[in-house]
């Protein structure tokens, strides 16, 4: 164990953890950039493309062919980093549960302020009428996910190109100026403008849980290089 983690957390009560992909590969969920990451696997177009506004757009049914077959993991459980995030929340420790992941994980291990950047999986909403659909509906339907008015269902997940929620930016700013101790796990810290919003945090209490060097790694107090799933299981 990290005994100054484990110092700094039982002595801060507004811990803000900011997240990334990295948080749930522990659950199994591949993340973008590791070795086995989806950026090292072959694809016709690199998932950056693929995952755009622009080709979201032009090529709907092959977005959904990747989206079903990469994106979407019913199965899925959170992991001793999610349940730990979740008890600090329940103790009064942790304020909130900055994400750049769609896979409701946080929520599934019990986090209820969790601000997700880049919106969820499990949430889908018709372009046309704006009716609501929950993941097995897109995961069950083949091609194009369609509403019962003719409109195509879209994921609300942030794709490239496309603005971030302005009220979900708003409470992670919030969160994270107010913070006592920022903890960023499980990220690379290179999609803007989510990795941006660190740049808040202006204590001395600023630990950064990732198995590779961060862009940031000279800005934090202290880092930690186990997986973030092992290191958290034996905090307090
Ligand atoms: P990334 O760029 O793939 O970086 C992940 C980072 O986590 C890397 O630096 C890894 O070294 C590190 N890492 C991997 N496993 C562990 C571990 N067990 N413990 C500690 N560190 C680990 O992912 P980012 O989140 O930085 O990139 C942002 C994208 C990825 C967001 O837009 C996400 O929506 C998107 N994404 C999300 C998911 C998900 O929701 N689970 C999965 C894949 C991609």
């Amino acid at each position: 164990m990290n005994e100054t983690l484990a110092k700094w957390i039982t002595e801060s009560k507004r811990i803000v953890f900011f997240g990334g992909a990295g948080v749930s590969t522990e659950s199994g969920i591949p993340d973008f950039r590791s070795v086995d990451g989806l950026y090292n696997q072959q694809y016709q177009y690199p998932p950056e493309t693929i995952l755009s506004h622009t080709f979201f757009m032009r090529r709907p049914e092959e977005f959904f062919r990747f989206y079903r077959n990469k994106m979407l993991f019913p199965n899925a459980e959170p992991n001793a980093a999610h349940v730990k995030l979740a008890q600090w929340e329940k103790e009064g420790r942790l304020t909130g549960v900055v994400t750049q992941n769609i896979d409701g994980l946080h929520q599934k291990a019990g986090s209820k302020k969790v601000f997700e950047l880049h919106g969820s999986v499990l949430r889908n909403h018709c372009m046309r009428c704006g009716k609501f659909y929950d993941m097995e509906y897109v995961m069950n339907s083949t091609g194009v996910p369609r509403c019962d008015c003719g409109g195509t269902v879209k994921p609300d997940v942030v794709l490239y190109e496309e603005p971030l929620d302005d009220a979900v930016v708003a409470d992670a700013c919030t969160a994270i100026e107010q913070a006592d101790m920022l903890i960023i796990g499980g990220t690379s810290l290179s999609v803007y403008p989510a990795a941006g919003l660190i740049d808040l945090y202006r204590g001395h209490r600023l630990v950064l849980v990732n198995k590779s060097a961060t862009p940031r790694d000279s800005r934090a107090d202290l880092i930690v290089r186990d997986p973030i799933g092992q290191a958290f299981s034996e905090l307090p």
